[in-house]
Parts: structure tokens; C-alpha cells; sequence
């Protein structure tokens, strides 16, 4: 509100369209260049792959000059068809958890935007996950057997496969996922919130385990997307002490990482994963016949024969993430 000698000048058109209106052309105009800053930034930092992230900051203050499409036409020359960000209404979702309190609450596919790569991927959000958590973030799933996972270092990095069905997420945008959710302490230091994580496990007679682990975070490529798990609930998980998750590095049949000096796992079972040795989990192992048993080189959980006695193999599998949303 502007005072001017003891009158209130906020609503007449004299203090519009004399003072305010000016104002804001000037405002918008050097909101403008900065919009070309934090995309010049974005690229540079992009080009060594340190951090760069639109703020809060940034983004509130460009929001009262652009609209949605005009920012992330501005920000991130993105092509597709525009009218996809509509229901965005004025806000950059970073995850499903955000995108399902906002009122979007029918599972499907939605674009997040990666505040550390600068730029939008499309994902699946499970919103009807029988939780108190709403809003998962799907990273990997599986369910018919129509996408090829038997692929390379490069292919599992970048990710692979369609969000409407089978996919790959891709290791640097999951390191970036876990890292999406940050606050700020009172020393100015920078507190990420590292996402839970669920396995969510169906076999073909229908039974079905959700595993979920309180924390999810990857290292970055030096230490080749290092897992890390913590926190397993047993809530869904009465049957073992612990899951088949090592938090070993990733290995692809063309990058031996894995934790056995004398094997060569990923190569072996033809896929992508953080091998430890070769016979604990693998998600991404071949997809199995109609009613086949669980078998080492299909898609792999070991000990599921406890949880069905058949050992039938997995016809589902998928894994998402689940951001506790802090609000500003
Ligand atoms: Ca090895």
C-alpha cells in the first residue's frame, strides 16, 4: 500500500495507472533479464553439473510477471505442447505427493519439474496406493513384459520406456529426485528431505507385499548411484527381518560395480541393478511367462516363497517414491 501524505492511493486509478503501472512495466522488464540470468545460470551450472536450482525465491518472484507457459517457455524453451501444464495453476510441482494435495488426486501422468536439472520429465503418480501417504512418485515399474530391460550404463542412466506403461526412470534424474525436497536451517545451511521409498510386489496369484523403506537417497554418478535404504517398515512386512536390498553401487551388463570380486552379476541377469551378489533382488530382470515360477534370471525377490508358498513368479513390480512436502 502506498501512503502518500496520509491519503491511501492503493485503489485509485490515479495510483494505478500513473505510479503502479509504470512501476510494474519497469518491474516485469527487469524480471525479464532475470528470467535470462537464472537460465543462463541453469545452463552454466548445468554444463559441470554442480547444483542450480530455480528458488522459491526466483520463482515467486517471476510468477507475478509471467504466466506458467511464458516462464517455462522462457526458462526452458521446452516444446511440447504447452496446454499439458495447465492444471500447474501458477506452481512448479517437484513431486506426486505436492501434485495430489493440490487436488489432482486420479493416478496417471504428470510432468515434475527437476529443480537440479533444470528441466521437466513426465512420471506416473500412483494416487490410489492404499496408505496414509498419498502422491507416489513412480520411478520403475513393471507390468506386461513389453519393455526391453535388458540394456547398457548409458540407457539406465538417461532412463528408458513410457510412463504409461512399463519404464526406467534413469538413475541421474532418481539421484535428483531424492534431492528435490530441501530446507533451509537457521545457519543457512541446506537440509535435504530425503523421500521414503516403496517396493510394491504382486505376483500372479494375486499376492501382493508393499516394502517401504523411511529413506531413499542415491550418491551421484563418481560413486555410480550408490544406494542407500533406511528405516524398513514392517507394517507391510511381517514375514523376514530385512528385504533383499543392498546398498551397493549400480552395475549394467557393460559396468561391473557390483559387490562379488569373482561374478559378474548384471551381465548374468541381462539387466540394470545394484547387485551385491547376484541372488538377492532384480526388479529389472526378464519379465516372466503367465503363472511361471520365480526364477534367478527373471525378475528377482528372494525369499517371496515365503510370502507365497507356490514361489509364483512376480507379474508387477514397481518402486516409488514418497516426498514429505514442507511447506515454506
Ligand atoms: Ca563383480
Amino acid at each position: 500500500m502506498l501512503l502518500l501524505k496520509g491519503i491511501s492511493l492503493e485503489h485509485s486509478w490515479f495510483y494505478y495507472n500513473l505510479l503502479l503501472l509504470p512501476f510494474h512495466f519497469w518491474y516485469c522488464q527487469a524480471i525479464d533479464g532475470q528470467a535470462g540470468n537464472i537460465l543462463q545460470r541453469a545452463n552454466r551450472v548445468n554444463e559441470n553439473l554442480k547444483k542450480s536450482y530455480l528458488t522459491n525465491g526466483d520463482f515467486h518472484q517471476i510468477k507475478n510477471c509471467l504466466s506458467q507457459h511464458q516462464i517455462v517457455k522462457k526458462l526452458v524453451g521446452f516444446k511440447t505442447n504447452l496446454n499439458h501444464f495447465d492444471h500447474l495453476y501458477g506452481k512448479l510441482y517437484k513431486e506426486c505427493t505436492s501434485i495430489y494435495a493440490s487436488g489432482s488426486t486420479s493416478s496417471g501422468i504428470y510432468p515434475i519439474w527437476l529443480k537440479e536439472r533444470f528441466q521437466f520429465t513426465y512420471v506416473y503418480c500412483d494416487m490410489e496406493l492404499v496408505s496414509t501417504k498419498k502422491g507416489w512418485t513412480t520411478i520403475q515399474r513393471r507390468m506386461n513384459g513389453e519393455i526391453n530391460f535388458e540394456r547398457g550404463w548409458d540407457d539406465y542412466v538417461r532412463g528408458f520406456g513410457n510412463p504409461s506403461s512399463e519404464y526406467w526412470l534413469g538413475l541421474e534424474n532418481m539421484y535428483r529426485l531424492s534431492r528435490q525436497i530441501t530446507t533451509a536451517t537457521v545457519l543457512g545451511m541446506i537440509d535435504i528431505q530425503s523421500p521414503a521409498i516403496g517396493f510394491d510386489l504382486e505376483d500372479w496369484d494375486g499376492m501382493n507385499v508393499f516394502v517401504q523403506y523411511t529413506y531413499f537417497w542415491l550418491e551421484s554418478k563418481a560413486t555410480n548411484y550408490l544406494l542407500n535404504v533406511r528405516g524398513l517398515s514392517r507394517t507391510f512386512w511381517n514375514y523376514f527381518d530385512t528385504a533383499p536390498i543392498y546398498e551397493s553401487e549400480f552395475s549394467t551388463p557393460d559396468k561391473d560395480n557390483d559387490d562379488d570380486n569373482n561374478a559378474h552379476c548384471a551381465r548374468d541377469r541381462k539387466s540394470g541393478w545394484w547387485f551385491h551378489s547376484c541372488f538377492e533382488a532384480n526388479l529389472n530382470g526378464a519379465y516372466p511367462k503367465y503363472k511361471q515360477k520365480m526364477k534367478w534370471e527373471n525378475i528377482l525377490w528372494r525369499g517371496w516363497q515365503y510370502i507365497n508358498n507356490n514361489g509364483t513368479a512376480l507379474r508387477f513390480v514397481s518402486m516409488k517414491l514418497y516426498h514429505t512436502v514442507v511447506e515454506p
